[in-house]
């Protein structure tokens, strides 16, 4: 059997980047998708000297874009084993009655429904062919729901309600859908959510050791590495300082 071929959504950083650079390492042949081209390159040109690596440039949030962007694969990527739906962050930190619109258009838009779209344009090719692999990124957040999280919680939520219906529709066909469900990991996530201010980001992961990116890698890469009758469901990860969103063993500096 030859290599499996892997699709990152949300490859360009955090999680998905990590993810790619594990799978590439373990000669899986790569689709990455991120909208931010130069990091698509780079990753290109770092990566593919390892396994096949092919780029795709798209908002999942776009339909068409979506589809196009799947019907454009080359026919050595044609096959997809293992979809990572990764893309996705959280837009601001704000009790409901003070909520910005446009940034619960964009978790709503992104994280939901862009895992829709991405997932709508891989599932049938492999319901044709009875196998293969989903891992849908959720979230703690999707778990339980903590103060000012409203939104964000939400659309993790509706995630991990996704990824069982995804589980039980496409359990006629073999099939695996899981999903990995981590709690403060140190990456780009918290610059997002603040816009872009470093300082308030920084804080977030400050006076513990947060997960890394590649902790979460690592996990993913094992979880598609088990013998196919094994299916891993369902899995939370925190860090060891993190017991609930609410409960974290900070050391003041
Ligand atoms: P990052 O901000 O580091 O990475 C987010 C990735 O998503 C980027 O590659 C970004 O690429 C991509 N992305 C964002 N919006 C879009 C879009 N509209 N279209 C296409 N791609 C998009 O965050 P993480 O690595 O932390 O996040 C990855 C996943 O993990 C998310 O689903 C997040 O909710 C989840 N998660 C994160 C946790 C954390 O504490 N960090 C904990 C639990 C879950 P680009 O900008 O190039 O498009
Ligand atoms: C990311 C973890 O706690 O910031 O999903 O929501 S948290």
């Amino acid at each position: 059997m030859g290599s499996k071929t892997a699709l990152i959504t949300g490859a360009t950083s955090g999680i998905g980047k990590a993810t790619a650079q594990i799978f590439a390492a373990n000669k899986i042949n790569l689709i990455l998708c991120g909208r931010r081209q130069d990091r698509l390159e780079a990753l290109h040109k770092e990566l593919g000297a390892q396994t096949k690596v092919h780029i795709l440039n798209f908002d999942v949030r776009d339909k068409e874009a979506v589809s196009s962007a799947m019907e454009s694969l080359p026919e050595e990527f044609a096959q997809i084993d293992i979809l990572i739906n990764n893309a996705g962050n959280a837009h601001g930190l704000e009790p409901i009655n003070d909520g910005n619109l446009e940034d619960w258009d964009a978790m709503m838009d992104i994280n939901v429904k862009g895992l829709l779209y991405v997932s709508k344009a891989i599932i049938p090719k492999m319901v044709a062919k009875k196998s293969g692999h989903i891992i849908n990124i959720g979230s703690t957040a999707g778990k339980e729901v903590y103060p000012k999280g409203n939104v964000y919680c939400a659309s993790k939520h509706a995630v991990d309600a996704i990824n069982q219906g995804m589980r039980m529709d496409l359990n006629p066909y073999g099939i695996r859908v899981g999903a990995v469900n981590p709690g403060l990991v140190e990456t780009e996530f918290s610059n997002v959510r603040f816009k872009g201010d470093e300082t308030r980001a920084k804080t977030v992961y400050k006076g513990y050791q947060p997960l890394r990116p590649e902790d979460i890698a690592d996990i993913i890469h094992f979880v598609v590495t088990r013998p196919y009758h094994v299916n891993i469901a369902d899995l939370i990860v925190m860090p060891t300082a993190q017991a609930s969103s609410t409960i974290i063993n900070k050391k003041e500096a």
